[in-house]
């Protein structure tokens, strides 16, 4: 690396830091001895960048100093790109309008070749599951940046309303939502109130008795105090279920987005006590102790006393057997329907919706004789006839291949990946409201906000 590359990079190091970096650490961060650290400090110093502190101390770049000219590498400009269109095509018009206009100005300041790759769209941001929303997120951003409290009716996951007043600490947004993280005076403590869930809002004169940065941290704590496993809930169990299991721990190994909320949902119709641990994608889901779990570093598996089990829809049906209270599997006499389409969720429907999804589908009749699904559109056509006019898939009662099933569906239409097909609809739209369903889809939206929001 040449010298004057070495200086830019330790001016962005400072400009990263809020406290002073030791020597010691820049230097381990450049690659160079303490030395030639010192050596590039004086230079930058003797260059007009005002660089406070001194050896044995510590620096820190005092705010202001601005590097002419504005310079990115290929990679910067991409993630700039890439980052302004997200933001203007999921948050709130004058965000949005902010972010094009920010983009615009970079780009009169960059080189030819650089503003192109500005504008270069290669790079989309693909539509996000977006709710109707009764309020402008402008409000909420102005309270935030305000500090005011604000009155809001909202409504919650079961329907009902409240009016409440909240102390907005944090707006967070996912992919499908928009989480507003709040002091709640009617609940005297922190809660999470979903943007698309709030029906009116109204920003008041008063503040909060603390500033917001406080009760960030505060909020902080208080998320980050419950570890990544959380409590079982199992609230429907039967004094029968919950003492069968009293002797075996029973975890799943989810990530909240991710089809870890189909065992979820089985776990909530079993009713037995669980815990939960959540993995990170890239992270914590390729460590060692979980990949001696599920050696393909996969969400979702459970272990059940000293029975590990991965794969979705053999959980479901691992489940089913282990907890026979719950009546979530036919008699094995009758279990034809209930293997059958169990298996071919997860041994067709999922390939078929998949590769299709990604526009790759077996062309030939001799790739369709040679992979098990055959073709996307012999699945859909099968499925369909499935649950054409059933309210449950396997015999008359619910079981866990409407778990599976249904899931595979629901994910299906609610993505768009699967045709809507009337079938589909009213097969799903008869389970997609279960309690435990609904029981699993709160608390997974829970863990993925507190997910979301740890300080990365
Ligand atoms: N065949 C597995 C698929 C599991 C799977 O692909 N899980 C995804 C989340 S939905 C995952 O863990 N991806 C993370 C990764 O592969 O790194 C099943 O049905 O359970």
């Amino acid at each position: 690396m040449s010298r004057t590359h070495r200086l830019f990079d330790i001016l962005q190091m400072l400009r990263r830091r809020r406290r002073p970096a030791s020597g010691a650490e820049l230097a381990r961060e450049a690659g160079v001895s303490l030395r030639t650290l010192y050596r590039d400090i004086a230079a930058l110093q003797s260059l007009g960048a005002e660089i406070d502190g001194e050896p044995g101390v510590g620096y820190v770049l005092r705010p202001g100093f601005l590097l002419p000219p504005l310079m990115f590498s290929e990679e910067e400009i991409e993630a700039l790109a890439l980052g302004a269109r997200w933001v203007a095509r999921r948050t709130d018009n004058a965000l949005s309008d902010a972010a094009r206009n920010a983009v615009a100005k970079i780009s009169a300041v960059l080189p030819k070749n650089l503003e192109e790759r500005l504008e270069d769209d290669a790079l989309i941001v693909g539509p996000g599951w977006e709710r109707p929303q009764h309020i402008d997120l402008r409000l909420l951003r102005q309270a935030l940046r305000e500090e005011r409290k604000l009155a809001v009716s909202y409504r919650d996951d079961k329907g009902a309303r409240t009016e409440r007043v909240i102390w907005p600490v944090a707006l967070g947004f996912f992919e499908s939502t928009r989480v507003l993280a709040a002091w709640c005076e009617l609940r005297a403590a922190f809660r999470h109130f979903r943007a698309d869930r709030i029906e009116a809002a109204l920003i008041l004169d008063a503040r909060p008795p603390r500033r917001r940065r406080a009760l960030v941290k505060d909020w902080r704590q208080n998320m980050l105090t419950e570890a990544d496993s959380v409590p079982a809930y199992g609230r429907s169990a039967s004094a029968d279920a919950k003492g069968a299991v009293m002797t075996k721990e029973l975890v799943l190994y989810t990530n909240p987005q991710s089809r870890g909320m189909i065992a979820h949902w089985m776990l909530e119709e079993i009713g037995a006590p669980y815990s939960i641990e959540v993995k990170d994608y890239g992270t914590t889901i390729k460590a060692p102790e979980y990949l001696a779990v599920n050696p393909m570093g996969k969400v979702p598996a459970i272990r059940h006393g000293d029975q590990v089990v991965t794969e979705t829809a053999a959980i479901c049906a691992y489940l089913a057997d282990a907890f026979p209270q719950a009546g979530l599997a036919p008699e094995p006499p009758a279990r034809g329907d209930y293997y059958r389409w169990l298996f071919f969720a997860a041994g067709c429907v999922e390939p078929a919706m998949n590769n299709h999804a990604v526009g790759w589908d077996p062309a030939t009749p001799e790739m369709q004789g040679r992979f098990g699904y055959g073709s996307y559109a012999a699945v859909m056509d099968a499925l369909a006839k499935a649950v054409a006019g059933r309210r449950y898939i396997a015999g008359d009662t619910f079981t866990a291949a409407d778990i599976y099933v249904g899931s595979m569906i629901g994910f299906g239409l609610r993505f768009g990946v699967i045709d809507r097909r009337a079938e589909f609809e009213a097969y799903w739209s008869g389970l997609e409201n279960r309690p435990a369903r609904l029981r699993a889809g709160a608390q997974a939206e829970k863990l993925a906000s507190k997910q979301a929001w740890e300080p990365v």
